[in-house]
């Protein structure tokens, strides 16, 4: 089934994106959905107990993260939300397979912080082009942690050298190299729940920890374009060390258009089978 795209940026919308590397579009899930979502963290958080809450993968995948397949198939739903997919469409073409997400739901009080670092250093996608797709859950502000990023950062489309950093405190342990960017220059990405972002593959961008008394829930959603492939035999890790990823396996979802050489572990989502 092919859908009629009727969202995408504006043309001031596309130069934020190209010129800062991130871009909050006008646009915020209805009511209604927010609520269904805010239910939906309730519900896996209780049933991933003992897994850091920043850091569920993929958990529209069946079988992952212990979550019963109710719960897997309604983020796989909320992954293929059209507003969501025409506004990817309309930053990496008509061509667009989900290959990646994560709910980042850092609790009151205790949330971790997300080192400075750009997504690309640990994905296997050949050339290297993703969009992701941060949907806030909950009000997202500095004071909880929201979102931050170093605009224009990813204009070189380049990978700078990354550290490791052994901190248990931290979602990822890859941080960039402070020598490569201007921390005064860092700008926050806070969202009202139901509103979200896009940032490039290259953004530098992290998150500080969540001292408040609010719960700072995200899900962010990766899309790339089926131009690139998903690289399966590629020697990459997660990035942290709460958790591994096995890329071989992982099952990514064509969104809209052609898979293009990306033929392995694919299906079409169910909202456009
Ligand atoms: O949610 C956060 O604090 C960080 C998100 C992030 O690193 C990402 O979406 O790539």
């Amino acid at each position: 089934m092919t859908t009629a795209q009727t969202f995408g940026l504006t043309p001031q919308e596309h130069h934020t994106y190209r010129n800062q590397g991130l871009v909050r579009p006008a646009y915020r899930l209805p009511g209604e959905n927010v609520a269904r979502l805010r239910d939906l963290v309730d519900r896996t958080l209780e049933s991933t107990v003992g897994q850091p809450p920043e850091s569920i993968v993929c958990p529209y995948l069946p079988g992952w993260n212990g979550l019963p397949d109710d719960i897997t198939s309604q983020w796989l739903d909320v992954a293929g939300t059209p507003e969501i997919v025409d506004y990817v469409v309309s930053v990496l073409g008509p061509d667009v397979i989900l290959w990646g997400g994560q709910l980042f739901c850092k609790p009151a009080a205790k949330g971790l912080e997300v080192p400075w670092h750009q997504d690309g250093q640990y994905w296997p996608i050949r050339p290297l082009a993703t969009c992701s797709v941060w949907v806030a859950i909950d009000d997202v502000t500095t004071e909880n942690g929201c979102m931050r990023y170093i605009p224009g950062s990813h204009r070189k489309a380049e990978l700078f050298p990354h550290v490791h950093d052994e901190r248990e405190d931290l979602v990822l342990n890859q941080v960039t190299d402070a020598a490569h960017f201007d921390e005064a220059t860092a700008r926050d990405d806070e969202l009202g729940a139901g509103e979200l972002s896009l940032h490039d593959v290259y953004l530098i961008h992290g998150s500080q920890p969540n001292r408040s008394a609010r719960r700072r829930a995200g899900f962010v959603l990766r899309f790339m374009p089926s131009l690139s492939l998903f690289d399966r035999q590629a020697e990459t890790g997660s990035g942290s060390a709460h958790f591994n990823t096995n890329f071989a396996t992982r099952p990514i979802f064509l969104m809209r258009g052609d898979a293009g050489a990306n033929t392995e572990v694919i299906s079409r989502h169910p909202r456009y089978a």
